[in-house]
């Protein structure tokens, strides 16, 4: 499927709405981090409502839509009007800008907001160009606002670029729950299509027991028409031999990576559970880019390992024994290897070079993007487990190009 194409459910439609001047296109500027949108200190800057699809790092893909300010006058203005709440109708998020500079009178956007709860759209408040006014007047529009309003506001402006990163986690923290988790596989293999997953002998999981990326990567395959076969990795050349045409996909675990790369023919897509968090839990095209990193670590160099739940460390851990062994071995062993575990996850994100981060099973796609916010805020390089193998192991292109919107980011 071309990126195009991605389904609306997973492309997350961003609205900016607001007065004239209010500083939508601005904002919209610093968000995609591109000067794509049309800027001036005349009002009606934006005549029409444009909606760009793009890749927005760390969010994945999303459609940002600039309008044209809802407070325009004459016969032309009010067509722009009607334009821009017909895209009301395509926004899964909203964003309500008011500028510091032009609060005083609120009664437009209550009836704003108004129309966007009628389409039970979540909106977030902005309060844009603070920088105009100061942070004291600022602090008390705001105040002003959010008891007129009913809703929390965030104080933004576009001359301060740590505005982003609150931009975009908040952004995250307000998306509508259907944004997460669309599928993990789904959108690669078609109705009947036999898709293969291989586990490693030692099956490291309480006994008896599928570990939870599998049992939820079995069930999206089984919801979207797939045949479900799984083997063990000394059983997969048999069940390869027993399907009469090759499986539209083989999904591994990262541990039998090699193996399974060279007794796979070339052209059958394969990719392991890891990438496929990594795809359904937050932006793979962020974590290839943080796994790419690896390269240039050195030995003096600190890295965080980040593990999102407090699972008694099993011999041979792959987070904290075996991938810091590697790395070591590749930069050598005065490389510093941090732990993080649960809920705990450091402030002082900028000491490290890589964040090598779970799979997250257990943490929600909007718990994942916020810590890929935090560390894309601090410029600091973020990775899972999965993506770090494949990259070691010299197959990261091997077991991502089958994901088309991996290939349109440019990969
Ligand atoms: N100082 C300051 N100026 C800003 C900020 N944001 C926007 N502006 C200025 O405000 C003016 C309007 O910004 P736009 O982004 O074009 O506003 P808009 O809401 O898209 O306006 P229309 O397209 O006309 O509806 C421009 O001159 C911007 O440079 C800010 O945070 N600080
Ligand atoms: S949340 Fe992370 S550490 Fe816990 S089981 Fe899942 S992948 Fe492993
Ligand atoms: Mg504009």
């Amino acid at each position: 499927m071309d990126l195009q194409e991605t389904p609306r459910g997973s492309r997350l439609h961003i609205g900016f709405y607001g007065r004239r001047n209010a500083g939508k296109s601005s904002l919209i500027n610093l968000v995609t981090d591109q000067q794509t949108a049309l800027v001036s200190d005349h009002a009606g800057t934006t005549t029409d409502p444009v909606i760009k699809s793009m890749e927005l790092l760390p969010l994945g893909p999303v459609a940002v839509i600039d309008t044209a300010g809802l407070d325009d006058e004459g016969d032309l203005g009010r067509l722009r009007i009607s334009r821009t709440m017909e895209m009301m109708d395509r926004t899964d998020l909203a964003l309500l800008i008011v500028s510091a500079a032009d609060a005083d009178d609120t009664s437009l956007e209550r009836g704003w907001l108004q129309e966007l709860r009628k389409r039970k759209i979540p909106v977030i408040g902005v309060l844009s160009q603070i920088d105009r006014v100061g942070p004291d007047k600022a602090e008390t529009v705001r105040s002003d606002l959010e008891a007129g309003l009913g809703i929390p506001f965030t104080c933004v402006s576009v001359n301060k670029r740590e505005c982003r990163a609150v931009l975009l986690s908040s952004i995250v923290k307000n998306a509508p729950t259907d944004f997460e988790s669309p599928t993990f596989v789904g959108d690669i293999f078609n109705r009947g299509d036999a898709v293969v997953l291989v586990a490693p002998q030692d099956i490291q999981a309480p006994k008896g027991r599928l570990i939870l990326p599998q049992v939820q990567v079995i069930r999206d395959i089984l919801d979207n028409g797939g045949l479900a076969l799984t083997a063990t990795l000394d059983q997969f050349p048999r069940l390869l031999d027993s399907l009469k045409e090759p499986p539209a996909l083989v999904i591994t675990d990262s541990q039998v990576f090699p193996q399974v790369n060279s007794l796979l023919p070339r052209d059958v897509p394969l990719t392991s559970f890891s990438i496929v968090m990594a795809r359904n839990k937050g932006d793979l095209a962020t974590f290839v880019r943080g796994a790419r990193a690896i390269n240039g670590l050195k030995e003096s160099d600190r890295i965080l390992v980040a593990e999102a739940c407090t699972h008694a460390p099993l011999e041979e851990d792959i987070g904290r024994e075996k991938l810091p062994r590697w790395l070591k071995e590749r930069v050598g062993n005065g490389l510093t290897v941090d732990i993080s575990t649960g809920l705990d996850f450091p402030a002082n994100l900028k000491e490290y070079s890589l964040i090598l981060h779970c799979g997250g099973c257990m943490f929600t796609r909007k718990q994942l993007m916020s810590r890929m916010i935090k560390a894309d805020a601090e410029n600091v390089p973020i990775t899972n487990y999965g993506v770090a193998i494949a990259e070691i192991n010299g197959i990261l292109e091997r077991v991502t190009e089958v994901f088309p919107e991996f290939k349109k980011a440019g990969n």
